[in-house]
């Protein structure tokens, strides 16, 4: 048996399960359910709030729905895409119109015109994950066109492995959050390590760490700075020096910091020259030797709005002891999203602290819930999702281009490739109505293809944009496996209510159309959902057993409703190694060491990349042409009351919303100087698009900034708009449509730049919860 008990198990209807924001229990009572928090997670997330609106909402999608235009004149490009009417059918017809679609795009256009990228968080058990189940699907179906990387990290995957190694070994995994207590002396916190961020995490967590680590870490004396443009991106308890940057600026911090570092001598000449290569080059750039600008503290200030007296005495403060440089997601989800996680890995080597317990440079410690933590000793059950035969591929956030641009050619990390000519497009588990930038532009991109087939629990601006919606169950109308990498305690998920309506799993759907295109055995392999989950938990299960430690059946780890898997100690892993010995332990870079220059990237030639860090001004940044029309920096950032746009309708979500709109935080010097005063409803637009939310004053922002949060389900005013006007307060029909650079052609949709009136006129309802005509 596990060591970690469920406090009333035995209570049949306590009812373990877990989702992206913690594991918990469902009570079900009559006709209602209460979620409880599990007991071992000492600081559950408030987003368990939502949870019980999304048994039988009236956003729920109840059945299989086709879109009028496509059902009654077939496939093809379609402007009414979001704002035509549906029409009800059984399933049986449904799954007969979106095989023989399939067949007949396969057949006519080949997998190269299937888009499966389908890129979203979906929920979090292991088995009806809906992107994956999606991806098996199409790849036993003939293959598809997928995406890479996500909209979380698009900068940082690619800028990662070619300067110290691949994302997946040095970020939240070379420093823990057990160091940072124990041994971090200065934590320098570019974007913070905000709490609401830490609440969530792919696969959910047990134990929710981060609120408790910053605090004891406090109590020993770490002295923390905030380098932000919002306070609370570092909870009050830490006591942080704030640094209320200019939002997008941050490397001409790095560099004035960087600039003292060495003028004074506080820079790790020994580690640069033992370790890194490319300083040479750096430090001319730095010194101005290179193009004729020092990037010394008082050039430094000019451009991110600190005195440069602060950046100065911050470089004094971090030399010479242990010193964490973290760098958030959020900062490298801005135009040149590489150069903050480039600079910040140099910074940490100036510093002579990468690879020593606590310090150095950690990317994304703290922007998840299960980063910073212990690796699994143990292989966590997995839906195997086959061989896809198509190479095609586009990074992730690159989706209008592809669908408007067929046919043109783009950079992305040293190659050259070209967009393919897409007819189909399928969406299982993600909302890019929620996720992408520029929503009206989005909307033009989805008029192109002949289809688009959404599986959905909920009436998302995506499945409006479909032309056939088929209703997905929500995960607690199913059983799964709930684990992650990042937590030790693997979650039996009971199903606590049935299916609502006609609502099928993404498992069941994708078998009923497995067998219209007779490939039915090739993707269940003949098992039930119930098998399936037998049979991914048998690798973890032989693994423990081969460790010699608990290793239940699957029937005794489903009647206990948990298990507690074992850890590996935390050694730090190859940027440790490395340092220890870098000729034995070289890093998996080019040349085997901290890239301080790049001469692979040098060589690609990219203007908005360059082959070392560096301070590039924005499209969209002060002193832009664009600020002088529109002169708020809009943060654009993750919410803290849902993931995503996840159950936008639930209690949680809806408690902080100001007469039915999403809140924007305006300094009241800004709201002065526009006449708005806190609860008023307020327009932000600027020339993409335009939408209504409802001002919170604060001085917790720099002014000059103001803070939307995404998730708000988009409910433009007139679907069909040239320019679309979202009356719930969705972002992303503000903010831009382009990658951070050639290099890594990430989501950069976190800065925006905006202006802000009081709306005064009457207040259109809020239709985004309703279904669509005929749902
Ligand atoms: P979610 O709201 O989580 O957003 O984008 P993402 O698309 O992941 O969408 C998941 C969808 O899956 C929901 O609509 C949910 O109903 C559905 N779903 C859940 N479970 C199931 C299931 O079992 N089956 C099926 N079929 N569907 C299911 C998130 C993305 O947004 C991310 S990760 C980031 S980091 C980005 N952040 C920003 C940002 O900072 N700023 C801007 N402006 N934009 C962003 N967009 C990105």
């Amino acid at each position: 048996m596990s060591d970690v008990t469920h406090a009333s198990l035995p209570d049949a209807r306590l009812l373990p399960h877990s989702s992206h924001w913690g594991a918990f229990s469902v009570l079900v009572k009559d006709h209602d359910i209460e979620i409880v928090p599990h007991p071992r997670d000492a600081d559950p997330s408030a987003l368990l709030g939502n949870i019980p609106a999304a048994v039988s909402h009236k956003a729920r999608v109840a059945r299989p729905m086709i879109r009028r235009g496509w059902l009654e004149r077939g496939p093809g490009p379609d402007d009414r895409r979001g704002s035509d009417e549906f029409v009800p059918l059984s399933w049986t017809d449904a799954l007969d119109h979106a095989g023989a679609e399939l067949r007949r795009v396969y057949a006519t256009h080949g997998p190269r015109a299937v888009f499966g990228g389908s890129y979203g968080w979906a929920s979090a058990g292991r088995f009806h994950d809906a992107p994956r189940q999606l991806h098996r699907f199409l790849s036993v179906a003939g293959g598809y066109v997928r995406s890479v990387n996500s909209y979380s990290s698009g900068a940082a995957a690619v800028i990662l492995p070619h300067i110290i190694g691949p994302q997946a070994a040095v970020a939240g995994n070379n420093v823990s959050w057990a160091e940072l207590v124990a041994e971090s002396s200065l934590v320098l916190a570019f974007g913070g390590m905000a709490l609401k961020n830490n609440d969530v995490g792919g696969g959910g967590t047990s134990q929710h760490i981060a609120r408790d680590s910053l605090a004891t870490a406090r109590r020993r004396g770490a002295e923390f700075h905030l380098i932000g443009p919002l306070r609370d991106d570092l909870p009050e308890h830490v006591e942080a020096v704030w640094h209320p940057i200019r939002p997008g600026t941050d490397v001409a911090l790095m560099l004035g910091v960087a600039h003292t570092l060495v003028t004074e001598r506080l820079h790790d000449r020994a580690f640069l020259d033992r370790y890194c290569v490319g300083w040479e080059t750096f430090e001319a750039y730095l010194l101005g030797r290179s193009d004729g600008k020092t990037k010394d503290a008082a050039w430094a200030a000019a451009i991110c709005g600190l005195p440069a007296d602060d950046i100065v005495g911050l470089a004094r403060r971090c030399a010479g002891r242990r010193t964490l440089i973290t760098c958030s997601q959020s900062v490298q989800r801005a135009e040149h999203g590489e150069q903050p996680v480039w600079m910040g890995v140099v910074l940490a080597a100036m510093l002579g602290q990468t690879g020593l317990p606590g310090g150095g440079f950690a990317y994304a410690l703290g922007s998840t819930s299960n980063t910073g933590k212990p690796p699994l000793a143990v292989p966590l059950p997995t839906l195997p999702i086959g061989r896809n035969g198509i190479a095609d591929f586009i990074p992730v956030a690159r989706i209008a281009d592809m669908l408007l641009q067929p046919g043109e050619t783009f950079d992305y990390d040293g190659q050259r490739l070209t967009y393919p000519d897409i007819r189909l497009v399928y969406w299982a588990g993600g909302n890019p109505f929620h996720h992408h930038q520029d929503l009206g532009r989005l909307r033009r991109a989805f008029a192109r293809p002949d289809t688009v087939i959404v599986h959905e629990s909920a009436w998302t601006a995506t499945a409006r944009h479909a032309d056939i919606v088929l209703p997905a169950t929500i995960t607690l109308e199913r059983e799964d496996i709930g684990a992650t990498a990042g937590d030790p305690l693997m979650i039996a998920m009971h199903r606590a209510v049935v299916p609502y309506r006609e609502a099928r799993d993404d498992y069941a759907i994708f078998s009923g159309l497995a067998e219209r295109l007779g490939i039915g055995e090739a993707f269940t392999e003949g098992r039930s959902a119930r098998q399936w989950l037998e049979h991914i938990y048998e690798p973890t299960r032989r693994a423990l057993a081969e460790r010699g430690v608990n290793a239940p059946s699957f029937d005794e780890f489903w009647e206990a409703g948990e298990l507690a898997l074992p850890v590996e100690p935390w050694d730090g892993g190859i940027v440790r190694a490395f340092r220890r010995d870098p000729a034995a332990m070289p890093l998996p870079t080019p040349s085997g060491r901290i890239e301080i220059a790049s001469a692979a990237i040098t060589g690609f030639g990219y203007a908005d990349c360059p082959g070392h860090p560096a301070w590039l001004p924005t499209v969209e940044g002060a002193g832009s042409s664009a600020a002088s029309r529109f002169p708020l920096h809009l943060i654009a950032n993750q919410p803290a009351t849902r993931l995503h746009s996840q159950l936008d309708f639930g209690a949680t979500s809806l408690a902080s919303k100001i007469k039915g709109r999403e809140p924007v935080r305006i300094h009241p010097e800004d709201a002065a100087a526009r006449g708005i005063r806190d609860g008023d409803i307020v327009r932000l637009y600027n020339e993409r698009g335009a939408c209504l939310a409802g001002a919170v004053l604060s001085d917790a922002l720099r002014p000059g900034v103001v803070q939307l949060s995404t998730g708000a389900w988009y409910d433009p005013e007139d679907p069909a708009a040239e320019t679309p006007f979202c009356v719930h307060g969705n972002p992303n029909v503000l903010t831009r449509d382009a990658g951070t650079s050639r290099l890594a052609q990430g989501c950069a949709g976190q800065l925006t730049l905006v202006e802000i009136e009081r709306f005064d006129g009457p207040l259109p309802p809020i239709k985004a919860f309703d279904p669509p005509p005929g749902g």
